[in-house]
């Protein structure tokens, strides 16, 4: 996976993937992503970035040409990108599988909006994805751009230590995840669930199934219209629905 995020903050970018699994797969070479400074692109001495809308209105708009000198320098660089994606409100929702997808491309480069967002122009015909991370409107895109880097990268081969986590994940299946419990077994008066202390696999899969299907079915059962369920998978949901369990109260979880 290469990477390149185009923002005016490179800093506040850099700082998040630093650390972590994120940061120990770049320093092992395992995925390559460059923070860009949007402000090294431009020509004038005030490295101005933004100017004012046409039409009037409030705030700054993202000027197209220090944008369009990136991207491209980009590419003369480190070779035409497999994608350009915007992150914007008004983009695609984005999902586990969307993050599959660009986790199978070989480049991708990533723009952080500011302001009021960009002039349409780049979107038009620079980008090829625009991608929102929720229905909220946040200062910048560099949030949004960390949560797909996050999400892509986690997925490239051996950037999460036990491949299993990854083949695990939730959504990759379509629904939510089981709980989890460490030690110790007994934490104010709460108790770990007997089955995980059993040592007994077989049951400890089957309640963790089980707790899935309930969790989704609770929780997110928009989920399961797409969720590829086993023949199991789809007995125990059967059996779910027909007798759900009584309501949760907090203290009885
Ligand atoms: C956003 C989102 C988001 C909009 C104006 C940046 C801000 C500012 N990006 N998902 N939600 N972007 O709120 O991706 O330029």
């Amino acid at each position: 996976m290469i990477a390149d995020v185009v923002t005016i903050f490179p800093a506040m970018v850099e700082a998040a993937l630093a650390e972590g699994v994120i940061g120990r797969a770049r320093q092992r070479g395992l995925i390559d992503i460059k923070v860009r400074d949007l402000r090294d692109y431009t020509v004038d001495r005030h490295s101005v970035v933004d100017d004012v809308p046409y039409g009037g209105g409030p705030g700054m708009v993202m000027k197209p040409e220090p944008l369009f000198r990136a991207v491209e320098a980009i590419a003369a660089e480190r070779g035409r990108p497999s994608a350009v994606v915007l992150m914007t409100p008004q983009g695609q929702r984005f999902t586990h599988a969307e993050a599959e997808r660009l986790a199978g491309l070989e480049r991708i480069v990533v723009i952080c909006g500011r302001y009021e967002g960009i002039d349409e122009r780049v979107a038009e015909a620079l980008v090829t994805d625009e991608i929102s991370i929720g229905d909220y409107v946040l200062t910048g895109g560099e949030l949004p751009a960390l949560v797909v880097l996050d999400a892509v990268a986690r997925l490239q081969p051996g950037v999460v230590g036990d491949e299993q986590s990854v083949a695990g994940d939730s959504f990759a299946r379509g629904m939510l995840d089981h709980p989890h419990y460490t030690r110790p077994a007994v934490f104010r008066g709460l108790a770990v669930p007997d089955v995980l202390l059993s040592g007994h696999h077989g049951e400890i899969e089957r309640w963790r199934r089980r707790e899935r299907l309930r969790r989704t079915l609770e929780r997110r059962p928009d989920l399961l219209d797409e969720a590829a369920l086993t023949l199991d998978e789809q007995r125990e949901l059967e059996a779910l629905m027909e007798n759900p369990p009584e309501e949760k109260t907090h203290e009885s979880d």
